[in-house]
């Protein structure tokens, strides 16, 4: 999946259907003078839906819908007949799917499945025909209601991504060149902060057509929790990874301190962030001698305790198998 195609925010402008008209009709037949009122009923509006897609990853389908209008109910007519409903709406997207109300900024449902179907602006009803306004004070009675108006809002859709394994770390820590060795993902690489402006998906291929995804998002920097950098727009998208995989560069001279850090900001965005698996891969380690790694690993060993960190290279392709077989056993586990 490339930058220009990942679409997680769209706003839309839905309407659903307004309810059709009774009639008011009165029953006409040969030698019959004077028939009954036998107006029928207005069918009701369209309803507009989401419906949860598990195939869709993006809202990108969504970008340039700006008005989804369901039909309007069919009027009622004479012989007491009932209008036609009118045509509902179905808003496909992907799981995951956040639903706000623009105006009041209130979340309205999330759609979490595949198949979920949830009525997100309901159809006019249908008005009643004259049929059912005789009484014994009025045989024919020559009023019949009108059918009610369909709701217009005005909602925003945001998308929470929702793989496997969620990648963690300060800018330019190598998340996208290790998307990029363990998947067919092409994210944009380079040697400067926030090269990643949009998350990147992968499908990392296991063992026997086995798979897994792997979201990559922009670089997390301390304060991101209050709104630093550009982690805070992104942080939502990790909250729904089962796995959270943080990667410290070796040459970073704190490494559990950055580790700490990066925690620090889930949890202030989320403390349910904490509940999920981790692990920590030291990357770029082809920087490193095995003398060297050898001294520093007896130093992660007391600073990470029991916390499980390996150490990794995507350029030299080291550790990427052990990787693999790690992560899917957190993921099966
Ligand atoms: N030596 C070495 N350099 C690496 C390795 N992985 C990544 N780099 C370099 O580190 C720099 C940043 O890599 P990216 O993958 O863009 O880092 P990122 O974490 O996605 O960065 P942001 O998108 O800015 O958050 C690039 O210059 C990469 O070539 C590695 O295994 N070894
Ligand atoms: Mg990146």
């Amino acid at each position: 999946m490339t930058e220009g195609n990942f679409v997680d925010y769209v706003k839309i402008f839905v309407s659903s259907g307004k309810g059709g008209k009774g009639s008011t009709h009165l029953h006409r037949e040969k030698f019959i003078e004077k028939g009954g009122p036998d107006g029928g009923d207005g069918g009701r509006g369209g309803h507009v839906y989401l419906v949860g897609n598990k195939g869709l990853w993006t809202l990108f389908h969504l970008k340039f819908a700006r008005h989804i209008k369901a039909g309007s109910g069919g009027d009622g007519s004479g012989d007491r007949s009932t209008g036609a409903d009118g045509d509902d709406k179905f808003i496909e997207v992907p799981l995951g799917t956040v639903v706000k109300d623009k105006e009041t900024g209130e979340t309205l449902f999330e759609i979490t499945d595949d198949g979920e179907k949830q009525v997100l602006s309901r159809g006019g009803k249908g008005g009643l025909g004259n049929w059912h306004f005789r009484s014994s004070t009025n045989q024919t009675p020559r009023y019949s209601q009108p059918g009610l108006p369909g709701t217009e809002m005005d909602v925003i859709l945001e998308l929470k991504v929702l793989a496997d394994v969620g990648l963690v770390g300060f800018p330019n820590a190598g998340k996208s060149t290790l998307l990029s060795v363990l998947t067919s993902a092409k994210p944009k690489i380079a040697d400067y902060p926030f090269t990643t402006l949009k998350p990147n998906l992968g499908i990392v291929a296991y063992r026997d057509f086995q798979s897994f995804v792997i979201a990559d998002i922009p670089g997390i920097i301390e304060g991101a929790a209050e709104g630093k950098g550009l982690g805070h727009y992104f942080l939502r998208h990790i909250e729904r990874n089962s796995t959270l995989l943080f990667l410290v560069p070796v040459d970073t001279p704190d490494i559990k301190g950055e580790y700490d850090i990066l925690v620090n900001e889930l949890t202030k965005y989320n403390p349910e962030m904490l509940d999920k698996e981790r692990m920590v891969v030291i990357s770029k380690c082809d920087m490193l001698d095995d003398d060297l790694k050898a001294e520093l690993k007896e130093e992660l060993d007391v600073s990470f305790k029991g916390i499980p960190y390996m150490f990794i290279s995507s350029v030299a392709q080291q550790g990427l198998t052990e990787l693999k077989d790690k992560l899917w056993k957190m993921l099966n586990d």
